[in-house]
């Protein structure tokens, strides 16, 4: 080959490594996950963080209780899929209930906790393992089940950045410094001997509301947050005077499951009230998970019944609740 022949041919090269890589770093922007861009979380002062140290904001949904059906036919690649690529989530939570016909009554609901983690893998979203105790007031009435519990799921997921553990759901006629607190810091400390990273949300009094109450006695340790619950329906801006005071003490609140109804999770839906509190969140980059990816005919689910388990939902497939939670996060509202 004369000289010209050989300049030609490493430009022509040169070319094509450019096109190459800049084809690939634009083609894997688009593709980047929520997990590939923020890395390990973090809580720095009263603010989730990502692994660069930037405020970060997560909102998804959060599972139906994982014991029905109603609930865990969505637990599958292509609903969560079509839920992070046109919801935009980057978080899911997996209510795993104590009771009623949950964990305790029946541990193979475990194996969609673990098919739903699974799946968070693979789709780089952040999951939250819920512990997810509601009839069951007390969280100690079960200790020792949630310490082997955490400990397992720690052992084998601690070393993924997606994962989020949620230790007790929604406490209540029980008190922060008595019953909650002693609670917590055994299943904390079973997390940490597997994973001291991940992120830790520990519910608080009345049904996750107290997070005022638990700021005055925090718990000592990193990465540690406190839930703060709410249905727009029962809970205004006293509760978020809550999250202002313990904000205040330097805690980190992560409402990790609100619903557009009043308490009860069903009649009517509040979206006016919903978007107070929605605007609220993001100005204050609090992270959460709305209540309830399930097709139960109740108003705070997403989905009437029988909504295609795979997602890509038509509009006579979403409930009102539904349709007002896409637009809040497919729209970045
Ligand atoms: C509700 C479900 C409902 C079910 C009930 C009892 O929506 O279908 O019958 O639990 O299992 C919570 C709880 C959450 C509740 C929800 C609505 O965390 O489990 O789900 N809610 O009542 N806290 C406040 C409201």
């Amino acid at each position: 080959m004369n000289r010209e022949g050989y300049l030609r041919r490493v430009m022509m090269s040169l070319l094509c490594l450019t096109l190459f890589f800049t084809g690939s770093i634009s083609s894997s922007a688009v593709e980047t996950t929520p997990v590939e861009q923020n890395g390990h979380l973090k809580v720095i002062g009263n603010q989730l963080c990502n692994q660069a140290n930037q405020p970060i904001q997560l909102r998804g949904m959060s599972s139906y209780g994982l014991q029905w059906d109603n609930g865990s036919k969505y637990i599958n690649y292509d609903c969560l899929k079509y839920l992070r690529d046109n919801w935009n989530i980057n978080v899911f939570r997996l209510a795993m209930y104590t009771r009623e016909g949950g964990y305790i009554d029946d541990p193979a609901v475990l194996d969609t906790v673990k098919k739903g983690v699974e799946i968070a893998l693979e789709l780089g979203i952040y999951a939250i393992i819920d512990w997810h105790i509601l009839s069951d007031n007390d969280p100690n009435l079960h200790k020792a089940e949630a310490v082997e519990f955490f400990e397992q799921m720690s052992l084998l997921y601690g070393k993924y950045p997606n994962i989020i553990y949620e230790i007790c759901n929604e406490p209540h006629d029980v008190f922060w410094f008595k019953d909650i607190r002693p609670y917590a810091e055994s299943v904390i400390e079973a997390i940490r001997k597997h994973d001291q990273n991940n992120i830790i949300i520990i519910g608080t009094s009345s049904y996750s509301r107290d997070v005022d109450i638990a700021s005055d006695n925090p718990l000592s340790g990193h990465n540690l947050m406190y839930a703060s619950h709410f249905y727009a329906g029962s809970h205004g801006q006293s509760v978020r005077q809550q999250i202002d005071y313990a904000r205040k003490n330097n805690c980190a609140v992560f409402v990790s499951e609100w619903g557009t109804t009043n308490a009860s999770g069903n009649g009517e839906i509040y979206p006016e009230l919903a978007k107070i509190w929605i605007d609220y969140l993001s100005e204050n980059k609090i992270s959460w998970c709305n209540w309830s990816l399930g097709d139960k005919d109740e108003s705070s689910a997403i989905l009437t019944p029988g909504a295609n388990p795979k997602g890509n939902w038509t509009d006579a497939e979403l409930t009102e609740s539904g349709k007002f939670i896409k637009t809040i996060l497919s729209t970045n509202q």
